[in-house]
């Protein structure tokens, strides 16, 4: 449940975390799920860790980002009207997690205002040892900070992020989150991870949300990522109609993709 001291902290330092978010039901049709997409995709070879957008391609993920627990913890930071702008499965194998540098989402997302939140929720324990997510407190209001590309790449999430002089590192904070509770980061923090080389996976999956009036352009540099990429109005109504939408029955089930 999300109080007044977690908003007030979210505002001050630009994160905070909810210990427990989802209750064992939805918690457990969750992992299932995800457990099952991580399976089917990994034998295709993709990575635990690049399982980006699976709500483009299953809609399940839209009902599973739309559980009242999350809009209804989602709608105390940002309000009633709520898009899905995106999601993310990040999952570290055991002892073969990779590392996801020091970055600020916000450079990636041509949104306008950057008015964007991501829940981060633990579908397995996040420890230190697994390598939770970590944060830079108060970094989420320092605006764009310079990325440059990441050296020894192949071994990371993320290609590029911002180098590790403007990085603060005495003052991480680890996003200690037991299995279903979450974190909530704002677009401009400095976060990041470790690597997981112990013997417990970490899994988590990221839902980004954003209020009707943040635009999404599709036009410009960021265009070849953006130009058809999906957005979903999950709860409430768009008064001002900056973007389009698509509905869940325009994305296909799991049933519809294997022809049955
Ligand atoms: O899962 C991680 O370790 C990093 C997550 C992240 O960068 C994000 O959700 O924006």
């Amino acid at each position: 449940m999300v109080t007044d001291q977690h908003i007030r902290q979210y505002q001050r330092e630009g994160y905070t975390i909810v210990p427990q978010l989802l209750g064992p039901a939805d918690l457990s049709e969750m992992t299932e799920y995800i457990n099952g997409y991580i399976e089917r995709q990994t034998a295709r070879g993709v990575r635990p860790e690049h399982l980006d957008k699976p709500h483009c391609h299953d809609r399940h993920f839209l009902d599973l980002c739309s559980k009242p627990a999350t809009l209804d913890a989602v709608e105390r930071f940002i309000g009633p009207n709520i898009v899905l702008f995106s999601c993310h499965i990040i999952c570290k194998a055991k002892g073969d997690g990779l590392a996801v540098p020091w970055h600020q989402d916000a450079i990636y997302w041509p949104l306008e205002p950057m008015e964007v939140i991501t829940l981060w929720l633990a579908i397995d324990d996040s420890t230190e040892a697994n390598g939770c997510m970590q944060v830079i407190p108060g970094t989420h209001t320092a605006g764009p900070i310079e990325h440059v590309e990441i050296e020894h790449a192949e071994s990371k999430v993320l290609h590029r992020g911002v180098p590790s002089h403007l990085v603060d590192a005495s003052r991480l904070v680890n996003c200690l989150i037991p299995r279903g509770g979450c974190s909530f980061h704002a677009p401009y923090l400095i976060h990041g991870s470790a690597p997981n080389t112990s013997n417990h996976r970490r899994c988590g999956f990221t839902m980004r949300f954003m209020p009707p009036e943040t635009r999404l352009i599709r036009e410009g540099p960021l265009s070849k990522w953006f130009k058809d990429h999906p957005l979903f109005l999950l709860r409430g109504a768009d008064r001002r109609g900056v973007n389009t939408y698509l509905s869940p029955r325009d994305v296909m089930s799991r049933a519809e993709q294997d022809g049955f």
